[in-house]
Order: C-alpha cells, then sequence, then structure tokens
C-alpha cells in the first residue's frame, strides 16, 4: 500500500482553502483541484504490510506538544518559473518542522530521512501554463485569510491511485498528550 503521513485540518479551514482554490484559477493555466487537503509530513511510498505494524509502533513513541499553526500566502513548487504544485503556506514552520524531524528520526531505519521539507497545503498540481506571468500575477494577488488552527494530531494515509486522482484514507490517528 502506499502511505504518507498528515497532519489533518479542521472544517473552520476547508471552506477558505475551497475559496483560495477558486481565487487561483484562471484561464491562463489548467489546474487540477486535490479534494482532501492535508498537510504532508512525510511520504512513505509503497509499503508492505509487514512493515505496518513496526511502523504504527514507532509513530505511537512519537510525543509532541500540540500547536497553533496560522495559514499563509500562497506559495509554488519548485518555483515561480516551473508551476508544478500551488499551495497554501502555514507559519510558523518551527512547530511542524520539529514534528517532521521527530517522525523522520522515529522512523528512521524503516525509511530514508527527508532532507528538504517544506510545510504546505497543496491547493492544485499544474496541467500546463499557458501564460506564465499572467499566472504568477494571479498568484501574487491573492489574499489568504491568515486563519489560526490546532495541531494536535497526525494521520498515517494511505493513498489509492484512481483514474480520477487519488483517494486518501485514514489508516491511524496519532494524537499529542493533552496541552496542561
Ligand atoms: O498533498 P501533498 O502534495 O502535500 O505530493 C504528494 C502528497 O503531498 C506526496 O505525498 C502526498 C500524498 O500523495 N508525494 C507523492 N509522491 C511523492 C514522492 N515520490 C510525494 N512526496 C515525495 N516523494
Amino acid at each position: 500500500m502506499r502511505l504518507f503521513i498528515s497532519i489533518p485540518l479542521p472544517e473552520e479551514l476547508l471552506t477558505h482553502l475551497k475559496e483560495l482554490q477558486i481565487l487561483i484559477n484562471d484561464e491562463s493555466a489548467r489546474l487540477r483541484f486535490v479534494n482532501d487537503f492535508h498537510l504532508t509530513l512525510k511520504f512513505l511510498g509503497e509499503v508492505g504490510n509487514d512493515k505496518l505494524a513496526p511502523l504504527k509502533e514507532k509513530l505511537s513513541l512519537v510525543s509532541f506538544t500540540p500547536f497553533d499553526l496560522q495559514l499563509d500566502a500562497v506559495g509554488v513548487f519548485p518555483d515561480t518559473d516551473h508551476l508544478r504544485v500551488i499551495w497554501a503556506g502555514v507559519t510558523p514552520h518551527q512547530p511542524v518542522v520539529e514534528l517532521q524531524q521527530q517522525i523522520d528520526a522515529a522512523l528512521s531505519g524503516l525509511f530514508p530521512k527527508d532532507d528538504r521539507f517544506h510545510p504546505h497545503i497543496t491547493l492544485a498540481r499544474v496541467a500546463f501554463v499557458k501564460d506564465k506571468v499572467r499566472y504568477n500575477d494571479v498568484l501574487k494577488n491573492v489574499t489568504v485569510n491568515k486563519l489560526s488552527f490546532p495541531v494536535n494530531r497526525f494521520d498515517l494515509m494511505e493513498s489509492t491511485l484512481t483514474p480520477g486522482g487519488p483517494v486518501y484514507g485514514t489508516l491511524f490517528s496519532f494524537q499529542a498528550p493533552k496541552a496542561l
């Protein structure tokens, strides 16, 4: 099965993420919008059934203090010359990066470490761009509501590839201890 680890996003955020999908839409680019928003912490790829129990056990040992994030400006991967993914940013990076590093460390020996991690919420993948200058301008003019949201959980997710795009399902959730 194809697995990844991500932070689920609260309902209150989803309405605005859908609004952002409307704002980033323009005839200068053909986009494939995602239906399932999340903040990916680590992509694991194909994982055999035999690895699932040790994976779950190691992830259950990750302990983190709940933190708040704020939505931030729209950005692109890999860069404005090569538009592949359009995403909404989050701030601050530090608590997410720390959680990602903890997960990386917990899974060392089972999965390779990620040396490049940039927290983001994917809004759309780019099929093709007709007018790069115009589309970058559209993106620059998108105003993001800097909504705050709590992070107190991460999920082990399964991604099933279908002709209509990937379909995601939550296999297990890992809860942070309640804040005192
Ligand atoms: O929704 P986002 O973009 O944050 O981009 C893929 C998606 O994250 C990423 O894993 C998530 C679930 O598919 N992904 C897919 N293939 C990947 C790969 N080979 C990958 N990330 C890194 N390497």
